[in-house]
Order: C-alpha cells, then sequence, then structure tokens
C-alpha cells in the first residue's frame, strides 16, 4: 500500500520532474492504471478565426499583380488580425494576430507553403513565449518549444506521433543552443529514463552528475545532428523572431524575386 501511494505521488511528480529535464532515477513503473500516468497531449493544429472577407477587411497588393498579399482585419479601429502572402500565389502564409497595443500575440506559419499550418507562435507582450510546431507532414503538433527572454528554455516533442511526449529537451544556460540534453522516454511510461539521455555535444562537454558516469545510449531515433533544433522540416533559426512584415520573414522571399516591400 505504501509503495502504491509512493507510486501515484511519483505519477503526479512527474510532470514537473520532466519540465525541469530531471532524470527519474526511481519509481518508473508501467502505465498507471489509476490516472496517474502519461496525459495525451492535443496536438490539433487549431486555426484561429481570422475574416480576411469581413466589410472592413483593409487588402493591400505589395507586388502588384492585382491580389492581394496582406489583408488587415480590424475592430474598433485597431488591427486585430493580419493574413499574408509570402510568394503572391493567392494562398496565406501566415496568420498575425495583434493585441490592444498593437504586439503580436500569436503567428500562425505555413512554413512548405502546402497551405496547411505548421507552427503556431505565441507572444506575451511582444516576445515569443511559445512555438508549437508539428515537424512532420502527418498535420498534427508534435514540438513544443518554451521560450524565455527570447531564447529557447525548454522543449516537449512526440518522435513517434502517438500523441504523448517522449523527449524533453534540456538546453542549460551556460550551453548554446545547437547542445541541448535530450531525455528520453523508452520505456513508455511518461517520463525520462535512466541512461537514454543524449548529449548533442558530448564531444564538448563532460557528462555531469544527471548524465551518469558514461556516454548515454542513444535511444534510436534521436539525430544528433539535429543543428538543436527539433525538427524535421526547413524552418527558420530557432531564435529568429517573425517579423510581421512579408518581406522580413526568413525563407520567405518569393524565389527570385526581391520579397515585395511594403
Ligand atoms: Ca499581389
Ligand atoms: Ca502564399
Ligand atoms: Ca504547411
Ligand atoms: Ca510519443
Amino acid at each position: 500500500m505504501k509503495l502504491l501511494r509512493r507510486v501515484a505521488k511519483i505519477g503526479r511528480a512527474g510532470v514537473l520532474a520532466a519540465t525541469l529535464g530531471a532524470c527519474a532515477g526511481s519509481g518508473a513503473g508501467p502505465k498507471a492504471a489509476s490516472g496517474s500516468g502519461p496525459v495525451a497531449r492535443d496536438t490539433r493544429i487549431l486555426h484561429e478565426e481570422c475574416d480576411l472577407d469581413e466589410s472592413g477587411a483593409v487588402a493591400e497588393d505589395i507586388n502588384g499583380d492585382g491580389r492581394p498579399d496582406r489583408t488587415s482585419v480590424s475592430e474598433g479601429g485597431r488591427v486585430t488580425c493580419r493574413g499574408l502572402d509570402f510568394n503572391f500565389d493567392g494562398v496565406i502564409d501566415a496568420w498575425v494576430y495583434l493585441d490592444e497595443s498593437g504586439q503580436v500575440r500569436r503567428r500562425e506559419s505555413d512554413y512548405d507553403r502546402d497551405g496547411r499550418i505548421d507552427e503556431v507562435a505565441l507572444y506575451q507582450a511582444g516576445m515569443l513565449i511559445e512555438r508549437q510546431r508539428a515537424t512532420t507532414l502527418s498535420g498534427k503538433l508534435d514540438t513544443w518549444q518554451r521560450y524565455r527572454d527570447g531564447r529557447v528554455a525548454s522543449a516537449e516533442r512526440d518522435s513517434n506521433g502517438d500523441d504523448y511526449v517522449d523527449q524533453w529537451w534540456e538546453y542549460p544556460d551556460q550551453r548554446p543552443a545547437e547542445c541541448p540534453l535530450i531525455h528520453s522516454d523508452v520505456n513508455g511510461d511518461g517520463r525520462p529514463d535512466p541512461g537514454a539521455t543524449v548529449d548533442v555535444c558530448k564531444d564538448q562537454y563532460t557528462p555531469t552528475a544527471r548524465d551518469g558516469s558514461g556516454p548515454a545510449n542513444e535511444p534510436e531515433g534521436a539525430d544528433p545532428a539535429l543543428d538543436g533544433v527539433p525538427t524535421e522540416l526547413e524552418a527558420p533559426a530557432p531564435d529568429a523572431t517573425p517579423a510581421e512584415e512579408p518581406a522580413s520573414t526568413p525563407g520567405a522571399a518569393p524565389p527570385g524575386g526581391e520579397g515585395g516591400q511594403p
């Protein structure tokens, strides 16, 4: 009975431990039946309403081809959201949402131009705080990155598409962003497992106490060459602050074009 209680307690604390990137050294049991086990993520990519066809919407044709490339929707005299077409094909590639003070609070991006949103970025007072990303073509979120002071601070990842987070990317303060520690859940209990930590820059750093006494076993599927960003798709650098103007967004310039400055 005592053991059961202890396991349940660890289950609840597991989320916090995982967030901190701590390796659960004990009490790692099978998926608990009492609701204290792993919780499935909401992996839906949600588009926030922004009605570009609204009568008050202002459409601008930046490249002069007769089709609007930037459409702004206002409410009570202030712009609340915009739809942007970077490559001038008539399909919106990014949705930008502004707060009361005119700063970006949300941005939805379709980086590969297939008409589906690949990333939702959230901002507070104009500062990027979270990126929710779909890095595969499965059409659902698999990576959640948190930012602090403009820098990626931690990330969680569902690497096998089962809607359960199985990787926790830790970005120690003293390291560059390309050198995270990746803690993995290999036994399916929803928590990182001892010995399943990959140090992306293990050649540059000596193992810490948390890493264990030697090189960690690399779980299958982990790719240390991922450039510090949990992604398989071409995407802007992790620290690039998405700009609101079409021309200044990384990778957004149309092929061979000048990028249409407003
Ligand atoms: Ca145009
Ligand atoms: Ca487009
Ligand atoms: Ca897309
Ligand atoms: Ca998973």
